[in-house]
């Protein structure tokens, strides 16, 4: 068996701002897991985001926006490697290799593309369809052992390996790594703050469902204290939560945010009701965002400061990802 070296990729869409539930079930955790266990490497998925219609502007500023937060949230860019993903053209070209591998009737099995395509699947792109590929590829390109993120994409984590091993079987190579899920830590499904059985996201309808990590201090509290809950106080355990999905949503996020376990956030809140917990949550986000949108607001001021880092990441991203592609050409009998 190859072993393969210890190393990390995950990525973020730009297609809107970034998220609480982007923070605490994503970039949080990428912060931390920078170190001498891993290699890390993190990039912008601009590829993944025109899978829905992007006004053009607002595509280029999504992804300096994302580099911005990663930063301000404290990814070093020369500890990790951090980019944009369209600057490496290995992640496109490996994602044909991998829409040769995978498997159509795996495609159909893709709960996130049956919610995003809704009623309307045959008029959504061929690229909607087609994106658990492109990030295999991501993940792929760098021989990635371990990538961390959100409860929503462990389908996508597990069809990579489908697809990682389906390569290796079909040419008989131990080429491609059978890559881990990381989904850790109290919040890796941040749920929509007006309706708890829906995911927080960046696209969602309206402002009001979701923290972005822009907001300030008055939108935060404002969110919160309108964010809907049911009558009853705070128990003392988290068994009782099971059928308040809005209540369980916000000390999710209160122990996120506070490193902290849901259990013991109910420990220090037990009796008590809305009045008292939702200003707490609130303060508590402010103290901890507001620094990272005062630092993203400074890096956003020098967007060619950004574009340099993220050049600078892509040049890193292709020195490793280039020869596994050339390899993968290789194996699969490409000749050049
Ligand atoms: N609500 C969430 N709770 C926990 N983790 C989340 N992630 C996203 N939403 C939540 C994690 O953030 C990382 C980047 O996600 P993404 O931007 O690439 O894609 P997404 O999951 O489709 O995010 P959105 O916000 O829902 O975007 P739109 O609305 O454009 O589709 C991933 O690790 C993800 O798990």
């Amino acid at each position: 068996m190859t072993e393969f070296t210890p190393r990390i990729f995950s990525g973020i869409k730009p297609s809107g701002g970034v998220t609480l539930g982007n923070y605490l079930g994503a970039i949080k955790r990428w912060v931390d897991m920078q170190g001498p266990d891993f290699q890390t490497i993190y990039c912008a998925v601009d590829l993944h985001a025109i899978t829905v219609w992007q006004d053009p502007a607002a595509l280029r500023n999504g992804t300096r926006e994302i580099a911005a937060a990663l930063i301000a949230s404290g990814i070093d860019p020369e500890r990790s490697i951090l980019f944009n993903q369209s600057q490496v053209s290995a992640h496109a070209e490996l994602a044909w290799i991998f829409n040769c591998v995978a498997r159509v009737g795996w495609m159909n099995r893709m709960t996130q593309f049956k919610e995003k395509a809704g009623k309307n699947a045959e008029a959504v792109s061929l690229g909607l369809y087609a994106y658990p590929a492109l990030m295999a590829a991501d993940i792929l390109a760098y021989h990635a052992t371990h990538v961390p993120v959100g409860e929503d994409q462990k389908q996508h984590v597990e069809l990579t390996r489908d697809i990682a091993a389906k390569f290796n079987n079909d040419y008989k190579v131990d080429f491609f790594p059978l890559t881990e899920p990381v989904i850790e830590g109290p919040a890796t499904r941040v749920m929509n703050l007006r309706d708890g059985t829906k995911k927080m996201s960046k696209s969602g309808e309206s402002d009001m469902e979701r923290i972005n990590m822009t907001d300030d201090a008055d939108t935060i509290a404002k969110k919160f204290r309108k964010a809907r809950t049911d009558p009853a106080p705070l128990p003392d355990t988290l068994d009782e939560l099971k059928d308040r999905p809005e209540a369980r949503n916000l000390v999710d996020i209160y122990a996120g945010l506070s490193d902290s376990t849901p259990q013991a956030v109910l420990s220090d809140y037990a009796g008590a009701g809305w009045g008292k917990f939702k200003p707490a949550l609130a303060d508590l986000a402010v103290a901890k965002l507001s620094p990272i949108s005062t630092e993203m607001s400074r890096l956003m001021s020098d967007p060619s400061e950004i574009d340099r880092v993220l050049a600078r990441g892509a040049e890193r991203a292709k020195a490793l990802a280039e020869p596994i592609l050339a390899r993968t050409y290789g194996i699969v009998g490409l000749v050049g």
